[in-house]
């Protein structure tokens, strides 16, 4: 009879005829493979089925009595400055008008165009690129049938054992943070389940010789491919930005193998000694060196700096390094990239393309915006900040980081508001230093686009958090209010969603994509920013780079830094360092190895393998 019980209950599992698999101490999870709680589950079941059929009878009532079950978003401005619910509720309206139209016209692909009314998978099989970064939204705001339907369509669509490369950076941050963060607000195994099958088929991309991950890494056979271009090197901001997801799968299922091949890459950037804590935007996996000088905050390095930060965050203030790491790099950017521009004195971050002792460059993009939010977190420790005032912690470097960060973000609302006629950012703006012009940036031709970008109200959301002044909430309902004006397509039956823009100098310049950080990200936090019910809290939580949210966790026995920082001269001229040796892992692959072949081999084999793109 038992027997029968547990066929029965490992029949309705999600994983098919046998019992989920246990992870070897799963802390945070529910724990199961008791028989006595199966009979308690069935009990359970018994009675949730009898309060299924009586809600169902209430719908069906409601169903066939009602006037207009058709879902119409009214438009905002029907908020009133005064009740914040009333514009979270707006942006909740915005989630589901985008999320219903992306379910109607290309429901399961991983790209989205919804002017064309066509969506793209990325491989044979979609990757639930957009379903899975965006669900953890969907749980966030409750709606309760739209993340019914995304699980099912995971449950029954989403394996990622099959031939595709990937991106191991935009897949962890994306699909692995997006499982993980699911699995955290809803405790359902099936993510958890997911989130390890797409963390086995990530780690051959770690199979470099130093540790450092591959650009790409291909799902079925584990193999780590170079970049395609940039002679193979990864983008800083990629190797250094895979930590926090996968120690919190290893926190969840006790593996630490998925920890030790993360914080590899630490120890090997460290290990180059940056000088004033500021890295070039690329690093070769072969060899652990940075490749050029180019520094800046924007594209290609911005999330480094960020997890510096939060793996510090991540468990508890427990890791110094990370903390280290992060101050260092904090007071370098302070001395060599903050600026004022003219004639209003706006604070930016500017770029050194020719490395420590090149000229300065006064272009900041869009993506430099998460580093104000980013600066107020780090001073107060995710603590509001009358709180962290009164600590035994705080300090002028700590004050001095807080008024750069609310200045930063100020600067990035500016961005926003001075752009007429949209009100919204432009991918990247330069800004004025010269006392000449009378406005303090100006745009590029090709940095015109808007991709609905959240880094603005990210920032903006964790200042109000932290501040609780009103006045992030007002830039941040503007800038939310210009999405619905100028990024809302209507199409000719009638569907409304919001896409990303071709120019925000002009009224219509609509552009054929809905990027899934518009669900992930941007939506997300301007719903958080207009909550009352410190969703999420700050002290508690460490958002990804990609805004799902880990629970913080303490180090453990097994899961600790494997590492500690050499002794490194710090010097602050720019002039070259001693730098120590990378450990190079001779045993590694022969195809890994071969890349210490001279520059014009590498691009001569890379030119046969891949004539178009190096043609192009
Ligand atoms: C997101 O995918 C992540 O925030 C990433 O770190 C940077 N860019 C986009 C959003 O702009």
């Amino acid at each position: 009879m038992i027997g029968a019980v547990r066929k029965w209950i490992a029949k309705k599992t999600d994983s098919g005829s046998s019992l989920l698999p246990l992870y070897k101490d799963k802390p945070n999870g529910p724990h199961r493979s008791n028989i006595n709680t199966h009979r308690s589950t069935l009990l359970k079941m018994l009675f949730k089925g009898f309060v299924c059929s009586i809600a169902l009878y209430v719908i069906f009532y409601w169903y066939t009595t009602r006037n207009d079950t058709q879902f119409k978003f009214k438009g905002p401005g029907e908020f009133d400055g005064k009740d914040w619910s009333k514009a979270q509720t707006e942006v909740k309206d915005v989630m589901l008008e985008s999320w219903h139209y992306y379910e109607k016209y290309g429901w399961g692909s991983d790209e989205f165009h919804p002017i064309g009314e066509k969506g793209r998978t990325m491989g044979k099989k979609p990757m639930g690129w957009i379903i899975v970064d965006s669900i953890d939204t969907l749980m966030l705001m409750d709606a309760k049938e739209e993340v019914a339907r995304a699980r099912t369509w995971i449950k029954d669509e989403l394996d990622y054992k099959f031939h595709i490369e990937v991106n191991v950076f935009e897949t962890t941050i994306r699909m692995l943070g997006g499982l993980l963060a699911a699995f955290s607000l809803s405790n359902d195994d099936l993510y958890l389940d997911k989130a390890v099958q797409l963390g086995n088929g990530l780690l051959g991309g770690f199979h470099s010789p130093t540790g450092l991950a591959y650009s790409s890494v291909n799902l079925l056979t584990g193999e780590g491919l170079r970049n395609h271009v940039d002679n193979g090197a990864s983008s800083t901001a990629e190797v250094s930005t895979l930590q926090l997801e996968f120690k919190y799968l290893s926190k969840l299922t006790g593996e630490t193998t998925f920890w030790e091949h993360v914080e590899k890459a630490m120890a090997v950037l460290d290990a180059q000694n940056p000088v004033d804590g500021l890295v070039p935007v690329y690093v070769r996996p072969d060899n652990g060196k940075f490749q050029g000088n180019y520094i800046r905050l924007g594209s290609r390095g911005d999330s480094y700096y960020e997890y510096l930060l939060k793996q510090y965050l991540q468990t508890n203030n427990q890791e110094k390094a990370y903390w280290e790491m992060y101050r260092e790099s904090v007071a370098g950017v302070k001395k060599r990239l903050v600026k004022k521009s003219t004639p209003n004195g706006l604070t930016f971050i500017g770029e050194l393309p020719n490395g420590l002792n090149g000229q300065f460059s006064n272009k900041m993009d869009h993506l430099v915006c998460f580093y104000g939010g980013l600066l107020a977190l780090g001073a107060t420790n995710g603590m509001p900040l009358e709180e962290a005032r009164k600590s035994d912690f705080w300090n002028e470097e700590l004050e001095d980081d807080f008024n750069l960060g609310q200045e930063l973000t100020y600067t990035c609302y500016k961005m926003y508001h001075d752009v007429v006629p949209t009100g919204l950012s432009p991918e990247i703006v330069v800004f004025n230093t010269d006392g000449q012009s009378k406005d303090d940036f100006y745009i590029k031709t090709l940095d015109k686009h808007n991709l609905q970008r959240p880094e603005t109200v990210e920032s903006l959301f964790i200042l109000y958090r932290l501040t609780g002044d009103v006045k992030y909430r007002k830039m941040g309902y503007e800038i939310f209010r210009n999405f619905v004006k100028y990024t809302r397509y209507v199409n000719k039956n009638g569907d409304a969603t919001y896409t990303c823009l071709l120019d925000v100098t002009s009224k219509n310049g609509l552009k054929d994509s809905t990027e899934s950080f518009w669900f992930a990200e941007t939506l997300k936090y301007l719903y958080l920013l207009f909550d009352d019910t410190n969703k999420l809290p700050l002290d508690k939580y460490v958002f990804n780079t990609e805004a799902h949210a880990f629970p913080k966790f303490d180090l453990t026995d097994t899961l600790k830094t494997g590492w500690t920082r050499k002794k490194h001269e710090k010097e602050s001229n720019g002039s070259d360092t001693k730098k120590p040796e990378v450990k190079v892992d001779k045993k590694h692959p022969p195809e890994a190895q071969k890349v210490n072949e001279p520059l014009e081999k590498q691009v001569e084999k890379l030119a046969k393998q891949y004539p178009k793109i190096l043609k192009d």
